[in-house]
C-alpha cells in the first residue's frame, strides 16, 4: 500500500506522459507545479491563459516555458472552455484548474454541448498523507457537491473507491460520517450512513468495499476512540474514505487535516470523461504536484 505522496510521481513517471490543459495558467505556484511535472516526463503541458502574465510569471520563476504549447485568452471562462473543448476533441487529457474559481471551471465541464459528463456524478476526492495517521486518508466530496442525496452519497463512494482502486487496494474501508453512531431521523447524515452500510452489505458495491456509519470522525480513524465506546467494527479507527454529509464538512475536515495536522494532499474532481485536477489555491506547488500525478494515473484508465 502507497504511504507517501511522493510515490505518486514515480508511478505517474513510469507511465506514459499525459497532455495536461491548464486552464487559466498565470499563476506562480501552478506554473511552478505544472513545470515540474513536464521536467519529470510526467505531462505535456497545454497553457491555456493571460499568455503576458504567464511569460512574465515564468520569467521571475527563472523556468522557460517555450516548448510547450501556448494559447493566450484572458478572458477565464474562454480558458475554461477552450480546456474542456481541447479533452472533448481528443488534444488533452486531463484538466487542471489554474487561476479561476472552481465553479466557472465546473460549469464549464458540465457544458451539455462539449462537456465532459458522463452518467456518473462529478465529484471530489482529496487524499491526505496525515503525519499522525498510518496510512492516506481519503476524504470526499469536500469539494464540489453541496449537499449531496442518498443516490448522490453511492455515486460519491464509487468515484473515491475508483481512486483507491487505481493506487492498488483491493481492500478499501468506508467510514460514512456523521455526529454521532445511532440513527437519529432528525439528522440526516445518520439516516444515508445507515442506508449506505446496508447497501453495501447487500452487494450493491464493488467487491473488498466495506461502508460502516454512522461513524462520528473520533470512531472513524481512532481504535482507541472506538475501544472506549466499545464500537466493534473493521472500519473504525481503520478508515481509508471519509464520506462527509455535506462540502461544510468535508471542507473543514481537509483544511482542518492541512493547516492543523501537517498534512500534506492532492487532489481531484473524479466522474468526468478525464480527471480535473483541482486544487486551492493557497496550496503549496507540491501538492499541485502530486495532483498532477493523481490526474495522470487517473487518465492512464481512460
Ligand atoms: N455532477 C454531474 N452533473 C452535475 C453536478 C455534478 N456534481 N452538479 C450539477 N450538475 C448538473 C445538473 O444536473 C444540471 O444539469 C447542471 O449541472 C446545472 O446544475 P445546477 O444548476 O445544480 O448547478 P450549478 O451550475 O448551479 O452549479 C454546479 C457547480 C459545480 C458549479 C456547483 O455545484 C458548485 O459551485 N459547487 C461548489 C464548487 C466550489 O465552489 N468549490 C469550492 C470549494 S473547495
Amino acid at each position: 500500500m502507497l504511504k507517501y505522496l511522493t510515490d505518486l510521481i514515480e508511478i505517474a513517471k513510469e507511465q506514459t506522459k499525459k497532455r495536461l490543459a491548464v486552464a487559466a495558467c498565470q499563476d506562480e505556484e501552478v506554473l511552478r507545479a505544472v513545470h515540474e511535472a513536464a521536467i519529470s516526463g510526467i505531462v505535456e503541458p497545454i497553457l491555456i491563459g493571460d499568455m503576458d502574465k504567464t511569460q512574465m510569471i515564468a520569467r521571475e520563476l527563472g523556468i522557460s516555458i517555450e516548448a510547450y504549447e501556448k494559447i493566450d485568452v484572458k478572458e477565464l471562462d474562454k480558458a475554461a472552455e477552450i480546456a474542456v473543448r481541447h479533452v472533448s476533441s481528443d488534444k488533452a487529457d486531463f484538466i487542471m484548474k489554474g487561476l479561476i474559481d472552481t465553479s466557472i471551471l465546473l460549469k464549464e465541464v458540465l457544458n451539455k454541448e462539449y462537456g465532459l459528463r458522463t452518467d456518473s456524478l462529478l465529484s471530489h476526492v482529496m487524499i491526505y498523507e496525515v503525519p499522525s495517521y498510518h496510512k492516506f486518508v481519503f476524504l470526499t466530496d469536500g469539494g464540489m457537491n453541496l449537499e449531496p442525496n442518498l443516490d448522490d452519497k453511492v455515486k460519491i463512494v464509487k468515484n473515491a473507491t475508483k481512486v483507491c482502486k487505481a493506487l492498488g487496494y483491493d481492500r478499501i474501508k468506508v467510514a460514512a460520517i456523521a455526529a454521532k453512531e445511532k440513527v437519529n431521523p432528525k439528522m440526516i447524515a445518520t439516516v444515508h450512513a445507515d442506508e449506505l452500510k446496508k447497501m453495501c452489505n447487500d452487494g450493491l458495491f464493488e467487491n473488498g468495499v466495506i461502508i460502516d456509519g454512522p461513524l462520528a470522525l473520533d470512531l472513524a480513524v481512532s481504535k482507541e476512540a472506538a475501544k472506549i465506546k466499545g464500537y466493534n467494527s473493521e472500519v473504525a479507527g481503520d478508515a481509508d474514505i471519509l464520506l462527509v454529509p455535506n462540502i461544510e464538512t468535508g471542507n473543514g475536515i481537509g483544511k482542518s487535516l492541512t493547516y492543523f495536522a501537517n498534512s500534506q494532499s492532492a487532489g481531484i474532481i473524479m466522474g468526468a470523461k478525464v480527471p480535473i485536477v483541482l486544487v486551492s489555491r493557497a496550496d503549496s506547488h507540491e501538492a499541485k504536484l502530486y495532483s498532477i500525478a493523481l490526474g495522470s494515473m487517473i487518465s492512464e484508465l481512460n
